[in-house]
């Protein structure tokens, strides 16, 4: 469905809808707002505004850069995992969120952006990812939380993403939202062996990281709607179909029942569930902390981005064997 590209000027512009004009007129905006409007998908071949391409760049691009990240955190803890099942598992894991990199930066390429380019916003740090891979992994039960709540939040942020307006993105998100569910899963199961069997410096540990996780997975939905500079253009664009409030709170709602049967708290003193609204009230978060961590000065921001750049360097000999195989494929084709 996608290219697979390991990247070279050709490839770039090969997957890059060139033959389609950039240049706006009403009648080409008229026919993409009927579009919208009538909720059908755009595809890359389909003419779209300028500012409409821009935002999914950004997104689609800061979603995969934030997959790639996010192998990091939990990719520290597969050679200390404490059981041949519990490596097994996290080593798959960690190959998916590559997956879902590669799905998403193929998704991102198909609106004429090299994968080269976005790589290197990443690495020299002009491009987001995820505020929630910022934080350190300092035990095993930071792994089960990242795939109870991290990946929960992920699942309840995506899962109306399958329904975004541009086709490439939304079926990238079908089959992420299926891998992110197993995901999901495996954490809360690791989590509650440890809570219903485990010693009591097993059960602290759980939910002391519970306890430095909860409001951080709370931020990762971005900022308040009414601060939150995209919202309103990515859902008249049926981009974004949940504003992030609304999710947060879908995540709050839905993950309090799944803590009462693990056995854990969340830390928050003003959680408290309201029959007026149908929901839990929950306390403020620190948007100051937030801002500090998407704007590079987490706990993990540098070591993150050295992590990323390393591999990057030390992978440049894979790079140019792969696109001298694929050339000498082409030659001999050609030849024949
Ligand atoms: N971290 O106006 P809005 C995962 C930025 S995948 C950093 O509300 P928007 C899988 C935002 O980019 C997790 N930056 O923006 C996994 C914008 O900056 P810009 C990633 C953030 O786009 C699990 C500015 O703040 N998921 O976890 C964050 O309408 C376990 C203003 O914000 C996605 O990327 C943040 N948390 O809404 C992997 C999903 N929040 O670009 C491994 C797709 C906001 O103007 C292990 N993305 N910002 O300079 C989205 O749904 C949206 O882009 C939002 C932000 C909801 C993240």
């Amino acid at each position: 469905m996608y290219t697979q590209s390991f990247i070279n000027a050709d490839a770039s512009s090969a997957a890059a809808p060139a033959q389609v004009s950039p240049i706006e007129s009403p009648e080409r905006m008229a026919a993409f707002d009927r579009a919208i409007d009538a909720d059908g998908r755009i595809e890359p071949q389909d003419w779209m505004p300028q500012a409409y391409r821009k935002t999914l760049i950004r997104q689609i691009s800061q979603h995969a850069h934030s997959e790639i990240v996010g192998m990091l955190p939990e990719g520290n803890w597969i050679s200390r995992a404490p059981s041949l099942k519990r490596k097994a598992i996290l080593l798959a894991k960690v190959q998916d969120e590559a997956g879902h990199g590669l799905y998403l930066y193929s998704a991102a390429e198909t609106l004429g952006v090299s994968r080269d380019s976005l790589l290197d916003a990443l690495h020299t740090g002009r491009a987001k990812y995820s505020s929630i891979f910022n934080y350190p992994t300092l035990t095993w039960a930071d792994v089960g939380v990242i795939g109870w709540l991290v990946d929960g939040a992920a699942i309840m942020n995506q899962i109306p993403l399958c329904r975004c307006s541009y086709g490439p993105y939304a079926r990238a998100m079908i089959r992420v939202c299926k891998e992110e569910s197993f995901h999901q899963r495996q954490g809360y199961e690791a989590l509650l062996v440890m809570m219903k069997e485990g010693t009591d410096a097993q059960k602290a540990m759980v939910q002391d990281a519970v306890n430095r996780w909860w409001w951080k997975c709370l931020a990762m939905f971005g900022p308040p709607d009414a601060d939150s500079p995209n919202s309103a253009q990515g859902m008249r664009w049926g981009i974004k179909r949940i504003s992030n409030d609304d999710l947060r709170q879908k995540f709050v709602d839905a993950t309090i029942p799944q803590a009462e049967v693990l056995g854990v708290t969340v830390p928050d003193p003003d959680l408290k569930w309201n029959a007026d609204r149908g929901h839990y009230d929950f306390g403020a978060i620190d948007w100051d902390e937030f801002w500090a961590t998407v704007n590079g000065n987490g706990p993990c921001n540098r070591e993150r981005l050295a992590t990323r750049v390393k591999a990057w360097d030390e992978g440049q000999w894979v790079r140019e064997a792969a696109v001298a195989h694929a050339n000498k494929n082409k030659r001999e084709e050609k030849a024949a």
